[in-house]
């Protein structure tokens, strides 16, 4: 018999159980992004007073109920100015941002891209369920043409938004894409995202079973993920291309570049 595998003791320190049980559906992808976050956390070794989590609404959004850390829940699409704030009046925390896909490059899309020019080190971690979760189902700005969800019953007629590219176009000087299927490298990913110093994209295919399941017809959760594992390839670039296959991957890892909050920082102290 192989040997078991020790239990972690992350979700002990970084996870509030009285908020326990959470809202998440059975199979929601939101469970292994929260889990690899905290295992992550606790290998680097961080204590829950130096780690600020920052979310938005949505069921993404939940998440800064769960971390046991320093934890802030703002408005839709505004998680990214207040993490902001944060970093610049407190350039030594280590500031994580989880979002929505509509959370992160709908409503907060604007905040998206200037996050990224500016290079304020954040670790923007946007979970693309492609779909509107929390409010039952909507089109995203990431559901693909042709998709059937709540506001669009005959099919998306709009193009889909690609997350990498944009934070890639945008200057994030880490911009990576991987997906629920492979936790262990979305743990690894992670990781590099938050060791980081200046704007880090990751990018997660996550699954919601509840709506962009059902509406796609596959409201089995382990269907999903294997659709993931299916249409997915490891590349350098969010603009390789290899059938229609979803690119994933560490798409740039930039370490020539200045920091906002800590340039600011030095500034001051002229
Ligand atoms: C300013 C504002 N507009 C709209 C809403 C309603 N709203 C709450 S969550 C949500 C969608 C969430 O979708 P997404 O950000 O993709 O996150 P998910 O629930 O899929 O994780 C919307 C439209 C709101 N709370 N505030
Ligand atoms: S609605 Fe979708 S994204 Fe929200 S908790 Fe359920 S499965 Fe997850």
């Amino acid at each position: 018999m192989a040997d078991r595998i020790p239990l972690s003791k992350a979700p002990e320190r970084w996870i509030r159980k009285k908020y326990l049980p959470h809202i998440w559906c059975p199979g929601c992808g939101l469970g292994t992004v929260l889990r690899q976050l905290v295992e992550q956390f606790e290998k680097l070794g961080w204590n829950n007073d130096e780690v600020v989590v920052v979310t938005g609404i949505g069921c993404t959004g939940r998440a800064s109920g769960y971390v046991n850390a320093q934890t802030i829940h703002t408005i839709h699409g505004r998680a990214l100015p207040t993490a902001t704030g944060i970093k610049m009046a407190r350039p030594d925390m280590h500031v994580v941002s989880l979002l929505g896909d509509g959370d992160g490059v709908g409503i907060g899309g604007n905040h998206f891209i200037h996050a990224a020019k500016r290079n304020i080190g954040i670790t923007a971690i946007v979970v693309n369920n492609r779909i509107y979760g929390m409010t039952g189902g909507q089109a995203s700005p990431t559901t693909p043409t042709g998709t059937k969800s709540s506001t669009t019953p005959y099919g998306n007629l709009e193009p889909s938004m690609d997350i990498s590219k944009l934070a890639f176009g945008a200057g994030a000087t880490f911009v990576a894409r991987a997906h629920t299927a492979n936790p262990v490298y979305l743990g690894q990913v992670i990781r590099r995202a938050l060791e980081h110093d200046g704007f880090a994209v990751v990018e997660v295919l996550s699954q919601c079973p509840t709506y962009f399941g059902r509406y796609t017809g596959m409201p089995d959760p382990v269907e999903m993920v294997k659709w993931f594992q299916e249409n997915t390839f490891m590349a350098k670039s969010p603009y390789d291309e290899q059938e229609d296959k979803i690119p994933v991957g560490v798409f740039r890892d930039d370490k020539n570049f200045r920091e906002l909050s800590k340039a600011y920082r030095a500034l001051w102290e002229e």
